[in-house]
């Protein structure tokens, strides 16, 4: 039945298929655990850590700049998908309105049931990952993240966490739930980066 929705690339479409990936039309949901289920009224984007301590809800975040965005995603369980679009707050935009401390070398992602994820803040700061509260011109489905996920298209999709409600800016790196089951602390699709002797 699989194959009936996962085909092999027949070439790497110019480079855009990172290796060991299989292409997918579908959008598959990947959570572990069950989905948060909460309205966009009740989004509570909390920023703490080395940046000064604020919380943005949902009107705090349609006051910032909204960006549309096209890309491809890559799951570390094999699936990539072309041409996935996004709307929401561009990281950039969120970082020109905080107060980061120059300490800050790294960045937390929190979500409502507990998940974790780490970044660098050079990974986070890409002007491409979003906010994203829109899939393909509609709300974003709870069962992928809605009302509000992030969105880092170049590492694999563990690492854009859904329900999101915590940003901790840190002055050293810490694992998140799963780079502490193993998974690598980077992950980058196109290095391969799926495990952490990788
Ligand atoms: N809060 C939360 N975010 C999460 C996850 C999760 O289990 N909980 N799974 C991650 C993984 S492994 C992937 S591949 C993507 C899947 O997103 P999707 O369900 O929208 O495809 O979400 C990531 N973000
Ligand atoms: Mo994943």
């Amino acid at each position: 039945m699989l194959g009936k929705f996962f085909k092999k690339p027949a070439d790497d479409m110019g480079g855009r298929i990172p290796p060991g990936q299989t292409l997918t039309t579908r959008f598959p949901v990947l959570t572990y655990g069950p989905a948060q289920h909460y309205a966009p009224q009740d989004v509570q984007l909390r920023i703490s850590g080395l940046a000064g301590a604020r919380t943005f809800g949902w009107a705090d975040l349609l006051a910032l700049p909204q960006t549309t965005l096209t890309y491809d995603i890559h799951c570390v369980t094999h699936w990539s998908k072309l041409d996935t679009t996004w709307t929401g707050v561009r990281v950039t935009d969120l970082l020109a309105v905080l107060d980061v401390d120059p300490r800050a070398t790294h960045v937390m992602q929190r979500s409502v049931g507990g998940y974790t994820t780490n970044l660098s803040l050079e990974d986070f700061a890409r002007p491409e990952n979003l906010l994203a509260h829109t899939f393909d011109g509609q709300p974003l489905a709870a069962e992928h993240g809605g009302p509000l996920r992030l969105v880092v298209p170049h590492l694999y999709f563990w690492k854009s966490a859904k329900w999101l409600t915590e940003l901790e800016f840190m002055a050293a790196d810490a694992p998140g739930f799963w780079e502490k089951n193993g998974y690598h602390m980077r992950g980058d699709p196109f290095q391969e980066q799926r495990y952490d002797d990788d």
